[in-house]
């Protein structure tokens, strides 16, 4: 007599030689109220991304049609096999010389660039040349051509967040080159950046164009207006970066952030099921991630999985934190996924 295993077991291979398959073959164990990610908590230190985008810069020339970009990718452990940052962002670290050009193209995947270190680069992004600084956001949206340039005189670091992997599940990656290696650019300057809330008259299309650049000097001044006022318990003083003709998120697929932690404070725990990648723009500090313990200071980059629970603390008595940080909830808002919880809702311990 047959057992029930082998029964199985024949059943499975005629349906697998048919292209079917029983969903009795489904492990139960997969199924559970928590959300389960591939992505493990990690941090990166500044001194390891610096000196391995040193590295490249003596090996590796920015060339049209060959290696168009000198970036560094920082790989979740979780994802090596796709080296990419989480299941749905990237966040690559780029470095420009004096005098190089990163020639233009567009893509699909939509990109943010937070810049860490140098002056006197840009970015031009639909023929608007935008002037970097430390601590600037720039955002280059899906489909918009981009060149990157470098007029000053040290080497210039940002990071670049992109939804490289979130675009690749779709199987909508798509990508142009320029016709040439830049871009020409508007003799008006910046437009979106220039006329804050106000617009050039002129005839015809009076569309109003897309805000492509948030200043740090404006952001420091919001948080530092803020930093008088109750905080957030979960996120300290916190800023969102929002496209102000809409009032939404950063981008369609990402969100930005910028967080102050004062001196001593820590915040409680929550967790949400986006994932947040964080940067550590000035100070130290540490974050508590599902009872791990990730120490960080300037320059480090940290990942925050989806679901676990987490919080910062500032550990300078006397200095200020910062934290720039990218998260993907706006994918899950757009289709009512966004989940989060703190302690004292769910009654539960880390
Ligand atoms: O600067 O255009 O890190 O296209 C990855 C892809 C940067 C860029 C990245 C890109 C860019
Ligand atoms: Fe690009």
């Amino acid at each position: 007599m047959k057992t029930e295993t082998q029964d199985l077991t024949e059943l499975d291979n005629f349906l697998a030689d048919r292209w079917l398959s029983g969903l009795w073959k489904l492990d139960r164990h997969e199924r559970t109220p928590d959300p389960q990610t591939k992505v493990v908590p990690h941090l990166w230190k500044w001194d390891d991304v610096y000196d391995s985008l040193r590295q490249a810069r003596d090996r590796i020339g920015i060339e049209k049609g060959r290696t168009e970009r000198r970036t560094i990718r920082l790989v979740n452990p979780g994802m090596r096999h796709i080296e990419m940052t989480s299941h749905t962002m990237l966040l690559a670290c780029q470095m420009i010389q004096p005098g190089e050009v990163a020639p233009a193209h567009r893509h699909t995947m939509a990109a943010i660039r937070f810049i860490v270190q140098g002056q006197g680069a840009y970015t031009v992004v639909n023929g608007e040349k935008l002037m970097m600084a430390e601590g600037d956001l720039i955002l280059t949206p899906q489909w918009t051509w981009h060149d990157h340039g470098h007029e000053g005189r040290e080497p210039m670091v940002w990071l670049d967040g992109l939804d490289v992997p979130l675009i690749q599940s779709l199987q909508v990656i798509s990508y142009e080159p320029y016709s040439e290696e830049k871009q020409a650019t508007h003799a008006s300057g910046q437009e979106a950046s220039l006329f804050g809330m106000t617009r050039p008259v002129r005839s015809g299309d009076g569309a109003a164009p897309t805000p492509l650049h948030y200043r740090w000097k404006d952001t420091y001044r919001s948080l530092q207006a803020l930093a008088d006022t109750p905080a957030d318990p979960y996120d300290g003083v916190a800023l969102d970066y929002v496209n102000p003709l809409t009032g939404g998120s950063t981008l369609p697929t990402l969100a930005c952030r910028a967080q102050m932690l004062r001196p001593g404070e820590r915040t409680r725990a929550h967790r949400h099921n986006s994932t947040s990648i964080y940067h550590a723009f000035r100070g130290s500090g540490a974050t508590v991630i599902n009872g791990e313990t990730l120490e960080w200071s300037k320059g480090d980059t940290f990942i925050v999985p989806l679901w676990s629970w987490h919080e910062h603390a500032n550990r300078s008595a006397e200095d200020e934190a910062i934290l720039f940080s990218m998260h993907d909830a706006p994918v899950l808002e757009a289709f009512g996924l966004h989940r989060q919880e703190s302690l004292d809702e769910s009654g539960m311990g880390m």
